[in-house]
């Protein structure tokens, strides 16, 4: 089975939501970036509706990925669980066949006239696997499973792991009153996992960032969940995606800090182009400027065209122009849509190459 695909992720209020494409039952793992271990945050019966990851720490970059689990079910092993027009393949003591029960016709009925009664059936089983029994919902059953040791079923389905090479399906009648029983399924349960969704990586804004930064500062910490979810051929295009801090500066040594953090981009959100009209209405514009950056470990200049093994500046330009490009950021942005603006190269070297890119979307002032 093909591995699920997670197509879209946001974030809201510190709540992730994914939406996926696959089949199955759905797990989503999650991780703080750059923490080993996997953590398994959210299981969804389908992928039909967007899956919700809460309890995440704002202010944080998390990875999560999908697995799917489909089950299927052998052929069935009971005989005659249908109790059509007779016992057969059951051995019964106390119990016999009964029909107008139900609503399929054909039973098998404790007579209670005596004591106690089973009935059951031997079931050859393999053991380490995992078998799924079902009946019809009869009242004053108690089904066992009688292998290494007896187990009462108490739910249904009921999924049971062998434990040796056959175990008998046994009903066991007091004689205190009716029982019956009827379509009594024994299957193997087969489990197939699909292999892993690539992974999504989304920056969980910090809640303060709704009420106390400036509209600037939530501008950029969007752009930054947008940017950190950008994928190229299911791996993350970025190693860091943050608001812009001044992280690589120019010193007398060059370019320092570029190496330990490309492929970035770095956001940065600002005012520009102010303008009063006739009655002095303010006319204002935002500008987000994403600065991309690449590095190639020899001086061949792959950090900008890219090369089979590294994605260069050139195709990192492309999807983060296509991300932005005429995109709103949400209730309580008073904005129109970004569109590209301008585009130019800030770190022109044979091993490292950045380039910034400026969207820009007008901003309404009341
Ligand atoms: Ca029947």
């Amino acid at each position: 089975m093909d591995a699920p695909v997670i197509t879209h992720a946001s974030v809201a209020d510190g709540i992730v939501t994914l939406t996926l494409t696959g089949e199955g039952v759905v797990s989503i793992y999650s991780r703080l970036s750059g923490v080993p271990a996997w953590t398994l945050s959210a299981t969804a019966e389908s992928t039909d509706d967007p899956i919700e990851i809460s309890g995440l720490t704002p202010g944080r970059m998390y990875e999560f990925y999908a697995v799917a689990k489909i089950e299927e079910l052998g052929n069935e092993k009971v005989i005659n669980g249908e109790f059509g027009t007779d016992l057969t393949g059951w051995i019964a003591n106390g119990w016999i066949w009964a029909s107008g029960f139900g609503p399929d016709l054909g039973v098998a009925k404790f007579n209670y006239q005596e004591d106690e009664g089973t009935i059951y059936q031997e079931i050859a089983t393999e053991a380490g696997k995992t078998y799924r029994i079902s009946r019809s919902s009869m009242l004053g059953t108690p089904i066992y499973i009688i292998g290494g040791q007896e187990i009462l079923i108490t739910e249904y389905p009921f999924f049971y792991t062998a434990d040796s090479s056959m175990v008998a399906i046994q009903a066991k009648a007091d004689s205190w009153g009716d029982a019956y029983i009827d379509n009594v399924s024994f299957k193997e349960a087969i489990t197939f996992y699909s292999p892993p969704s690539g992974v999504v990586s989304v920056f969980v804004c910090a809640d303060q960032l709704a009420t106390d930064a400036g509209m600037l500062a939530r501008l950029e910490a969007w752009a930054v969940g947008i940017l950190s979810a950008l994928q190229n051929g299911g791996a993350n295009l970025f190693r860091y995606v943050e608001p812009w801090r001044y992280q690589i500066g120019f010193g007398n040594s060059g370019v320092e800090s570029f190496e330990r953090f490309a492929p970035f981009a770095y956001v940065k959100a600002e005012f520009a182009r102010a303008e009063r009209e006739g009655g002095y209405d303010l006319n204002m514009r935002v500008r987000l400027t994403v600065s991309v950056g690449q590095k190639s470990p020899k001086p061949d200049g792959s950090a900008r065209i890219g090369d089979g093994t590294r994605i260069g500046v050139s195709r990192m330009t492309d999807l983060v122009r296509a991300a932005f490009e005429g995109v709103h950021p949400g209730t309580g942005f008073n904005c129109d849509d970004f569109y590209f603006s301008d585009w130019f190269e800030t770190v022109a070297m044979t091993d490292k190459y950045a380039a910034e890119l400026a969207f820009e979307a007008n901003w309404m002032t009341q």
